[in-house]
């Protein structure tokens, strides 16, 4: 596996997790089938019965072996974040850190980490669909030379609780209610909202989970966050605080409410199929991995607790520098073997990464190895391929179920002399994990700091530093989910608690909702962040997918212009017709649609393209799906462009075209083509559109 040498001790390569899970792939190709015992198998098609209308006799030992495997399949779920998708990569550093890590990995920008992440949603069972309002997970497990470090965050910097005593009960609110299991996947009934309204620690959390980053348009367009204050410690043993960040080089963008629900029912795996057909297609996601670093002699200088993890330390304050990069290239070979039985556990970490004593970190370094236990079956889970460290293991652990390592040998015991005393501990500083001498000193008492105490400064910066358009969708959350709360008492006391986070706030959710908002109780922002609102984030066009409304008797010259310029801008583009069947081009190209307005919908795609051609748009506009196709994408802030009779079709889906904009007298986002202009810059000027993500501006909320 190994093979460059560094320090005179052997490294093993960018490829060594590849590599090493290679040697567990089985192809079975062309190879003839056999039982589990290697027995080749005459007949997979029949039991061995009395005769061919006979019972199944029990001698028939390779049937018991499939079906007893079969009904052996499953193993319980996460209790939380059941529904995950996962994929390989490679981390690499910009700059050294060892000003403030001895961490490797952070340290030697001439390395290449193998790592392996899974995105999740939390609330879902496994079988629920991918863009439910949640928050996301963000594990990444990082094999590095010196042991497997797993940075478990979520998409979200900060969480719902301050102390981990308390995640069983925020758990089972936001969980489906017992009588029934019903709702699954949603946070939009009276559990979840009595917690809330009971537990106003979760303030802060509600109004990101209320935004828009609660609906990733991709895994591939959010950010990641560590959300614990952590340690750095250096060579000299000198500690900082840290916080983690990782940055898509896509941007940070959302899908609407509307489009969420309507996605979870046309494609449940909407987040999972652009992750996998990202990577098929070779357009690699790219996450930069930020750190905000604090010095020791800062602990005490905000105006909350650093070990609060319902805070954040705004990034105008605290910098994020950006030390280095994560490509995601590679889709699993296997879901089950890997993303499913992929182990994270906060407290994997390597030398020069530490804890703090945040009470939500403290109790999740008990919580993860556990709920392996049981959900893997037994103590090996680190044995399984896809969480074996690439580096060597030696130690006197024997046993457990499903034992795969052979430990030779008389002696598993340490101190012994028997065997040298090996596996050994070193005398002195060698490159192994020494825990943080950090000075303890306290009564032992079952309460929290006063410093934890303020639980609305920081959601009421959030909300201040939201966009008109981003207040507009967050009230609308508030509006839907507590709307499905039967509990009148409940939806009251959410309002009151919000009622002391931002008074326009509370007021135009409790006029919805049959409550009553209370009147100068509201905080004072502190602080405003702009860093938080998704309206400043990176825009591009690139690996968005587009419907290109098209049928017989388009403009061939029009469509390949058009399908070049898209490619180019590592835009996607799908072909979707009347049906499936092939289309022709007014010289005769033919067409083979991808999708008929059938099988697409246009809350799969990012924008939309109605070509020209009476012919073409007569044909669609025969289906009264194509004008519902346009409706959609507009009332879902879309990007639209019609060529010549196009416009036909946003004629019938009723498109609000005003005539006072500047933009060839449409609405933002609406283009259409004028007789001056050529394909290409019509081209251009949709692909810019597109990159805007959606046209906000428009004057309604769906
Ligand atoms: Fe987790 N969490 N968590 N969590 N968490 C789990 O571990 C837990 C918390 C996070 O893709 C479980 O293997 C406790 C914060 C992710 O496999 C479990 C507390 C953050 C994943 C568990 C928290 C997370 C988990 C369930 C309160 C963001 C999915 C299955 C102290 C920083 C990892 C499992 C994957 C999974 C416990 C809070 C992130 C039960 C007790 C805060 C991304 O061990």
């Amino acid at each position: 596996m190994g093979n460059k040498k560094h320090d005179g001790i052997e490294q093993p390569s960018s490829n060594a997790k590849q590599e090493q899970l290679n040697t567990f792939r089985v192809q079975n190709d062309g190879k003839p089938l056999t039982t589990n015992q290697g027995l080749r198998v005459d007949d997979d098609e029949h039991s061995l019965k009395a005769g061919t209308r006979g019972p199944t006799i029990m001698e028939d030992f390779h049937f018991r072996e499939k079906m007893t495997h079969f009904d052996h399949e499953r193993i319980p779920e996460r209790v939380v974040h059941a529904r995950g998708f996962g994929a390989h990569g490679v981390f690499e550093l910009y700059e050294s850190l060892s000003e403030f890590t001895k961490a490797k990995f952070l340290t030697d920008t001439s390395k290449q980490t193998p790592i392996f992440i899974r995105f999740s949603t939390v609330a879902g069972s496994r079988g629920s669909s991918d863009t439910v309002r949640d928050v996301r997970g963000f594990a990444v497990k990082f094999y590095t030379e010196e042991g497997n470090y797993d940075l478990v965050g979520n998409n979200m910097p900060v969480f719902f609780i301050q102390d981990a005593i308390k995640f069983p009960d925020f758990v089972h609110a936001v969980k489906p209610e017992p009588p029934n299991e019903i709702p699954q996947a949603s946070s939009a009934h009276d559990t979840f909202w009595d917690f809330v309204g009971t537990n106003t620690e979760s303030a802060h959390m509600i109004m990101w989970v209320m935004s828009g980053r609660a609906l990733p348009r991709s895994f591939r367009m959010m950010e990641g966050f560590g959300v614990h204050t952590f340690r750095f410690i250096n060579e000299e043993g000198k500690s900082h605080f840290v916080k983690f960040h990782w940055k898509p080089k896509l941007g940070i963008h959302s899908l609407v409410w509307d489009e969420t629900q309507k996605v979870a029912g046309k494609d449940p795996d909407f987040n999972r199929r652009d992750l996998w057909d990202a990577i098929n297609e070779g357009n690699f996601p790219e996450f930069e991995l930020g750190v905000q670093i604090l010095k020791e002699e800062d602990e005490f200088s905000f105006s909350f607790d650093i070990l609060d993890s319902t805070k954040l330390w705004p990034e105008e304050v605290v910098p994020v520098r950006i030390i280095g990069k994560m490509t995601l290239n590679r889709n699993t070979d296997n879901f089950f073997a890997e993303t499913e039985q992929v182990a994270f556990h906060s407290g994997h970490v390597v030398p020069g990464i530490d804890f703090t004593n945040d009470p939500l970190l403290q109790g999740r370094l008990f919580s993860y190895t556990d709920t392996q236990l049981l959900r893997l079956g037994g103590p090996n889970f680190a044995e399984i391929p896809i969480n074996r460290p690439i580096t060597p293991v030696h130690n006197n652990q024997r046993d457990g179920m499903h034992r795969m390592t052979i430990n030779p040998g008389q002696v598993s015991y340490h101190n012994n002399g028997l065997a040298n005393n090996t596996p050994s501990t070193p005398p002195q500083s060698d490159g192994e994990y020494r825990h943080h001498e950090e000075k303890i000193e306290g009564r032992k008492i079952k309460a929290r700091s006063h410093s934890f105490d303020d639980h609305f400064s920081q959601a009421a910066m959030f909300w201040h530093s939201m966009s008109t358009i981003e207040k507009g969708q967050i009230v609308d959350a508030f509006r839907f989910e507590l709307g499905k709360v039967l509990s009148k008492e409940v939806r009251q006391r959410v309002v009151d608690v919000f009622s002391q986070v931002a008074e326009e706030l509370a007021e135009q959710v409790a006029v919805e909702i049959g409550a009553t908002a209370t009147k100068g109780v509201a905080v004072e922002p502190t602080f405003i962040s702009p860093a938080l609102s998704m309206m400043n984030t990176v825009k591009s066009a690139a690996t968005r997918k587009v419907a290109v409304l098209v049928s017989n008797g388009f403009s061939a010259t029009e469509i390949n212009g058009l399908l070049q310029a898209l490619t180019q801008a590592k835009v996607k583009a799908e072909i979707v017709s009347k049906t499936q069947a092939p289309i022709a081009g007014d010289d005769g190209t033919m067409l083979e649609p991808k999708q008929s307005l059938l099988t697409a919908a246009s809350v799969l795609y990012d924008a939309v393209y109605i070509a020209g051609g009476q012919q073409s748009v007569t044909e669609l506009l025969s289906d009264v799906k194509s004008s519902e196709f346009v409706r959609e994408a507009f009332l879902h802030y879309k990007t639209i462009a019609a060529v010549g009779e196009g416009k036909e079709l946003l004629t019938a889906a009723k498109v609000a075209l005003d005539n006072s904009a500047n933009n060839n007298g449409a609405l933002s986002g609406i283009l259409l083509r004028t007789e001056s202009q050529s394909d290409d810059t019509f081209a251009n000027s949709f692909i810019e559109s597109i990159a805007q993500h959606r046209h906000w501006d428009r004057t309604f909320h769906p």
